[in-house]
């Protein structure tokens, strides 16, 4: 029986990468060194500092000591802590408050294994911590995703059992933790990116209770 429904946060609950994205794009022009779109997609769903080497990559501030690196990462969060600071329920993604109704209604738990620190910062903003049972803390943890430890942490945090919970997922590397969690994977967005998923959908407004049970009882 499916007991749980474990979310990724950024690209999933809300969109906050947009924010990431204007905050390493500040810091990288503040920098001056080169940044794109294109290369901001590598940076979903990864940790912070993870995500500072990616932007350094290339550069000779990627040989910043450590002291130094940890500054520049928390200049680039004190502007996303900014501007998430304008988060409001408005800022939901389609279809997630029925589905989190509708999973409450069945008696489905619901988690959540984001990555981010800010996570429940931005619950709160959106008015989202009451569905929640259940939010891991990235901080705990030393593997990020692709590792499965996140969500094997959300599972147990919730009581169940990591193969009677469904994960879903925007990022190629967090659908990959899902499956390696022994969890069903559904992704939202692309099914070239997300082909490892169970099933894909290309928008948060295609999710419903009911094609989550199906999914889970195929
Ligand atoms: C999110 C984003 C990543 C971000 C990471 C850490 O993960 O997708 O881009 O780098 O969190 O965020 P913070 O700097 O707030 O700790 P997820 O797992 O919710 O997609
Ligand atoms: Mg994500």
């Amino acid at each position: 029986q499916l007991q749980a429904v474990i979310f990724d946060l950024d690209g999933v609950i809300t969109d906050s990468a947009e924010y990431h994205y204007l905050a390493w794009q500040a810091l990288a022009d503040e920098l001056g060194i080169p940044f794109s779109r294109e290369k901001n997609e590598r940076l979903k769903g990864v940790s912070r500092m993870e995500s500072l080497e990616i932007v350094l990559e290339g550069s000779r501030l990627a040989l910043l000591p450590e002291a130094e690196k940890l500054r520049l990462a928390e200049k680039k969060n004190d502007h996303y802590k900014e501007m998430i600071g304008r988060i409001n329920p408005a800022d939901l993604l389609p279809g997630i408050p029925e589905l989190l109704d509708s999973l409450r209604e069945r008696g489905i738990s619901a988690g959540l294994a984001s990555a981010s620190l800010n996570a429940p910062l931005i619950l709160e903003r959106l008015g989202a911590a009451r569905w929640f049972q259940a939010v891991a803390d990235p901080a705990e943890l030393r593997k990020g995703k692709p590792d499965p430890e996140i969500f094997l942490k959300a599972a147990e945090l919730l009581g169940v059992t990591p193969g009677n919970c469904i994960g879903v997922e925007d990022a190629a590397a967090g659908v990959v933790a899902i499956k390696a969690a022994g969890m069903k994977a559904v992704g939202i967005g692309s099914a070239q990116q997300l082909g490892a998923a169970d099933l894909v959908l290309s928008s948060t407004s295609e999710l419903s209770a009911l094609k989550l049970l199906e999914l889970y009882a195929g």
